[in-house]
């Protein structure tokens, strides 16, 4: 089973589309085992997106995922890692195909909504930078809530 760190970014918040964007990768059968509101400080956003450090676009990435709140989630399911990543759609909305969170919801590739972690490595290290293992539950499938014990 492979978790993944997943956020949707304060652009999705403030258009509203989290619920869209959470209904589409639960759709898909991934759990999620773990979400909270946070915001970014800057030593925590370096961390994250440490591998961009020094692109023309870091500066303002920066300044922008640091600005306002966002959702960070951590979602467990088979291959966690990709179905997130092929749900999402890829990084420029404009070449994101139809049917993808970004291709159907995102136009500008500096607010494509939701970030999702590339690899099985990665999402660890992710995972950790925002969620203390205390923090990610796992529950059963097989729990019926609706039938009251007597
Ligand atoms: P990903 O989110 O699809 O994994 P990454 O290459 O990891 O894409 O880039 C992280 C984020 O940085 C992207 O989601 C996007 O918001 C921003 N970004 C990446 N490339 C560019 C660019 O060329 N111009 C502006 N922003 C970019
Ligand atoms: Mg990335």
């Amino acid at each position: 089973m492979e978790r993944t760190l997943v956020m949707i970014n304060h652009d999705g918040l403030q258009r509203g589309l989290a619920g869209e964007v959470i209904s589409r990768l639960e759709s898909r059968g991934l759990k999620i085992v773990a979400m909270k509101m946070l915001q970014m400080d800057e030593a925590k956003a370096t961390r994250h997106y440490e591998p961009h450090v020094g692109k023309p676009f870091f500066e303002g990435l920066m300044k922008f995922i640091t600005s306002s709140p966002l959702r960070a989630m951590v979602l467990q399911g088979e291959n966690a890692v990709e179905t997130t990543r092929n749900t999402m759609g890829t990084t420029n909305p404009l070449d994101a195909s139809p049917g993808t969170i970004r291709g159907d919801l995102a136009t500008d590739i500096g607010r494509n909504l939701v970030h999702g972690s590339d690899s099985p490595d990665t999402a660890k290290k992710e995972i950790e930078i925002f969620f203390s293992p205390e923090e990610v539950l796992d529950y059963p499938r097989s729990v019926e809530p609706w039938v009251t014990e007597s």
